[in-house]
């Protein structure tokens, strides 16, 4: 670590990283086990737990929250039944979320049952180390990855080698526990910008290149990097200017973290995120620093890249690019499974599929390679009347984070009051294409607001003198082709007087229609 790091002055975050590296606690759990959650140093239990993905939840004392890492939004039926497992012998305290990173976050676990969990995870290639604090999050892919005829680029393997070389192969990489803030990285590999490239601190959009003399086209990525979203300050991602083959993306990837760990701002943690080191230097020694590290010179970006598609939520039944073969997703309501759904899709995708399951960043489920021949009775099960393949269209771009109910930073309740506040609206409007509505506790965003359609961000809002529930509204978040930020449009507007606002806004911007019974009494 270069002086820059060591140097400056000290937060309490920097402080207790320096004393003791997160990554130190794996070798404590057996303790942590017998002692019980009350008699741990307090910052083992409420910090460094977090670099196994172990979270302390305030909220829920002595009922922990882990979350793992799914390079790609890939698990496989046999994982996701030991997630199910992990989470059933907890009762109505246990319960699994997907989450806005393609990822699975698990409630109500009990430190003593860690090492138990381990060691079931290590037996199925499960891995939740360096997923919170100040690490790189899972990293995102395409959700269709292999599936997609149309897909310029199969995103798994580059996921999972970048992953590996963060984490170690998932048993820890000191290297890279000590960044100053969390790291986001995506991958895009179709023509749908499925990962949202331009939120993430490091990403890769499909680009073509002309290459030597006779002009040939090379596959490589654009590199995007700073994006984030943060309480004090949102912004998209910047192009670096650089153009990276496939087989060069890992070592893109190292080096960014490498320049980012030894120089990137640790005194206030407000200002830690990549950005802030690309604002203080500029893009262009950012990137000087970028290739020197990795001993090599960068090529300039491609001119244009690939994104030139409208998303997709994939939702519904759609053909592979393998003949005979069909990718079916499932819409699952603001992410939230249960150990019996868990149980119920690793059955489904072994019965109909191959045994895979995948996570969109929208929170919902795809099972993949189901032969047309399995179709029929796949649609016929139970389970899809809860998880459909065709939601009701207001329902269908519903995206929440984990709100009040068990994050201490939430300003409001989130998941149930979106699922209420969308049923109430489809009773009153009638709406011809999917709306996006994302909703998040609180400024830090984890909701993604800013990507949605209409995006609620929790706030206290203040009714006839009193502080109470309520919502910033942001509007113009535009994803896919030309993608760019919405911004907040109304502030403060009290939850129990959202759902006119609500309506209003289907009614002027999106094309809804009243109803009949609501147009007649209107
Ligand atoms: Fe987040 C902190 C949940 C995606 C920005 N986020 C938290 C914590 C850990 C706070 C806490 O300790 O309670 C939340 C855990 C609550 C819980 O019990 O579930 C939390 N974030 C989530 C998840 C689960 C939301 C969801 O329901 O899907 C997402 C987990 C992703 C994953 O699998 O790793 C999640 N968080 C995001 C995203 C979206 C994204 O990555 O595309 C963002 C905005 C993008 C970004 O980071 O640039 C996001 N989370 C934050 C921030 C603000 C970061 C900052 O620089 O200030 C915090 C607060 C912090 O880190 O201090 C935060
Ligand atoms: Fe918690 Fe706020 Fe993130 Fe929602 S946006 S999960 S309330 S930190």
């Amino acid at each position: 670590m270069t002086e820059a790091t060591t140097k400056v002055s000290q937060n309490k975050f920097e402080k207790f990283k320096s004393e003791k590296d997160g990554l130190a606690v794996k070798a404590e759990l057996e303790q942590f086990a017998s002692i019980g959650w009350e008699a741990m140093d307090e910052t083992d239990r409420e910090h460094r737990l977090k670099w196994l993905g172990v979270f302390f939840r305030p909220v829920t004392p002595g009922k922990f929250m882990m979350r793992l890492r799914l390079p790609n939004g890939i698990i496989t039926s046999a994982q996701m039944r030991v997630l199910g497992e992990v989470i059933e012998r907890y009762g109505d305290d246990g319960s699994g979320d997907i989450t806005t990173r393609q990822n699975i976050q698990l409630r109500g676990i009990r430190i003593e049952d860690l090492p138990n969990i381990f060691n079931k995870f290590k037996g199925v290639g499960l891995t939740s180390i360096q997923s919170g604090m100040d690490n790189v999050r899972n990293i995102t892919g395409d959700p269709v990855a292999g599936l997609d005829a149309d897909e310029l680029y199969d995103t798994r393997e580059l996921v999972s080698q970048i992953q590996d070389a963060i984490t170690n192969n998932g048993e820890g990489n000191p290297e890279f526990t000590n960044l100053p803030r969390k790291f986001n990285i995506a991958i895009a590999g179709g023509r749908d910008n499925s990962v949202h490239a331009e939120i993430n601190d490091l990403a890769f959009i499909p680009a073509y290149k002309r290459v030597g003399e006779a002009g040939a086209q090379e596959f490589g990525f654009n590199v995007l990097v700073g994006g984030f979203f943060s309480a004090k300050r949102c912004d998209a991602a910047i192009p670096l200017d650089a153009w990276v083959a496939p087989e060069d993306v890992v070592a893109v990837c190292i080096a960014v973290l490498e320049v980012y760990r030894d120089n990137g701002l640790r005194a206030n943690r407000q200002k830690s995120r990549l950005m802030w080191l690309i604002d203080e230097w500029g893009v262009d020694k950012f990137r000087t620093q970028v290739a020197k590290q990795m001993g090599k010179p960068l090529a300039n970006a491609a001119p244009e890249d690939e994104i030139d598609w409208e998303k997709r939520d994939h939702i519904g039944v759609y053909r592979q690019k393998q003949a005979g073969l069909n990718y079916i997703g499932l819409h699952i309501p603001v992410g939230r499974l249960y150990a019996q759904d868990m149980f119920e899709l690793a059955r489904m995708a072994e019965v109909y599929g191959s045994g895979e399951i995948r996570l969109s960043v929208e929170q919902n489920v795809i099972i993949p390679n189901v032969p047309d021949s399995r179709l029929e009775t796949l649609l016929a099960e139970p389970l899809l009347e809860r998880f459909s393949i065709n939601p009701d269209t207001l329902t269908r771009g519903l995206v929440s984070c984990t709100g009040a109910q068990f994050c201490n930073f939430a300003l409001i309740e989130t998941k149930n009051r979106a699922l209420e506040e969308v049923a109430s609206l489809a009773q009153e409007v009638q709406l011809t294409r999917p709306v996006r509505i994302h909703w998040t506790g609180c400024p830090n965003s984890c909701g993604q607001p800013q990507v949605a359609d209409i995006g609620l961000m929790g706030t206290k809002a203040r009714k006839n003198g009193k502080p109470v529930d309520g919502v910033d509204i942001y509007m113009g978040g535009k994803v896919g082709k030309d993608a760019h930020l919405g911004t907040c449009v109304i502030k403060g507007v009290p939850c129990e007087d959202l759902q006119p606002v609500l309506r209003d806004l289907l009614i002027e911007h999106f094309g809804a229609t009243l109803k009949k019974s609501e147009a007649l009494v209107a």
